[in-house]
């Protein structure tokens, strides 16, 4: 099953994804376009779509395996956190959405600890993935990091973690479950909860207090694909309870060619820096030495 070995005119994909329902290698058949069609209705009604056993059954047992054996690499990190990822306001009350901070923590393994035999990086560096995606989001392009840490990344959540009440700051998360936990370890969404025009603070303090009636729970199983437009919708993980923990692929892709996350991120998110981030806080420093002469 190496990408390297398939036969020729055969995408590298094959036994990999599946291709027969989702033919993201043949983009320009009707079929791919009505692939197209259907993620890009999806992502407008309700800013998510998930593509079922996107990896099939044949190979979960290789991705599951995958994760598994990255896990104890991840790097824990500890925040508290409002749902905009933002300071307090004391000029509001205690019960503002500004003012309501979770705890927030969470393992990431860093890309550079996973191969390019896995089926996730594959898959990552795939350019028919990558054609796919960006079809989806409509961009023109997409493309991998330059960063070696944070363009492919395997999100651990053990008993406990979970993802609080949050929006996203990037555009688009594509993401593939590849272990569910035992209890907990929920996505749950309140699709275009805020837009552009306005913050609606009294819904969102709604769904803080436990209203769910604009709530959506989706039932992510390892192997599902999920496309998620994470700006405008209020969204969570519930707290992870058992010894299975729960593992998430990450495929971070930028609008522009060669995107590197600053330093003090990478030392936050992984416990340490590429040297590729040494380079350019060196850089910073002595231009600003520089600036200090
Ligand atoms: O793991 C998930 O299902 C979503 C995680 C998330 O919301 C995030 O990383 O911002
Ligand atoms: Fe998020």
């Amino acid at each position: 099953m190496q990408a390297s070995k398939t036969k020729e005119g055969e995408s590298p994909l094959t036994g990999l994804l599946d291709l027969e329902r989702y033919p993201i290698d043949k983009l320009d058949s009707d079929e791919g376009q009505a692939l197209v069609r259907h993620c890009r209705k999806q992502l407008e009604d309700d800013g998510c779509v998930v593509l079922d056993q996107f990896v099939p059954t044949e190979a979960l047992a290789r991705l599951e395996a995958e994760t598994e054996r990255l896990s104890p690499d991840a790097h824990y990190n500890q925040t508290e956190t409002n749902p905009y990822n933002g300071d307090p306001d004391p000029s509001l009350p205690t019960n503002h959405p500004k003012n309501r901070f979770a705890d927030r923590t969470n393992g990431f393994v860093a890309g550079d600890r996973i191969n390019s035999e896995t089926i996730i990086r594959q898959v990552y560096e795939s350019s028919d993935f990558q054609r796919f995606i960006a079809a989806v989001v409509e961009l023109e392009e997409i493309h991998e990091y330059a960063d070696p840490l944070a363009g492919l990344v395997v999100n651990v959540l053990r008993e406990g973690c979970q993802h609080p009440w949050h929006y996203d700051t990037n555009e688009f998360i594509v993401t593939m479950m590849t272990r569910q936990s035992e209890g907990g370890g929920r996505f749950e969404y309140a699709p275009g909860i805020r837009s552009p025009e306005g913050e609606n603070f009294s819904g969102v303090e709604k769904v803080l207090d436990g209203d769910h009636s604009q709530v959506r729970k989706i039932d992510l199983q390892p192997g599902d694909l999920q496309i998620f437009f994470g700006r405008y919708s209020l969204h969570r993980v519930t707290p992870v309870s058992g010894a299975r923990e729960r593992h998430t692929v990450i495929f971070a892709y930028a609008k522009e060619p060669g995107f590197i996350g600053r330093p003090e991120r990478a030392k936050r998110i992984f416990g340490r820096m590429a040297p590729i981030h040494e380079k350019l806080l060196a850089e910073g420093m002595s231009r600003s030495d520089r600036l200090e002469d």
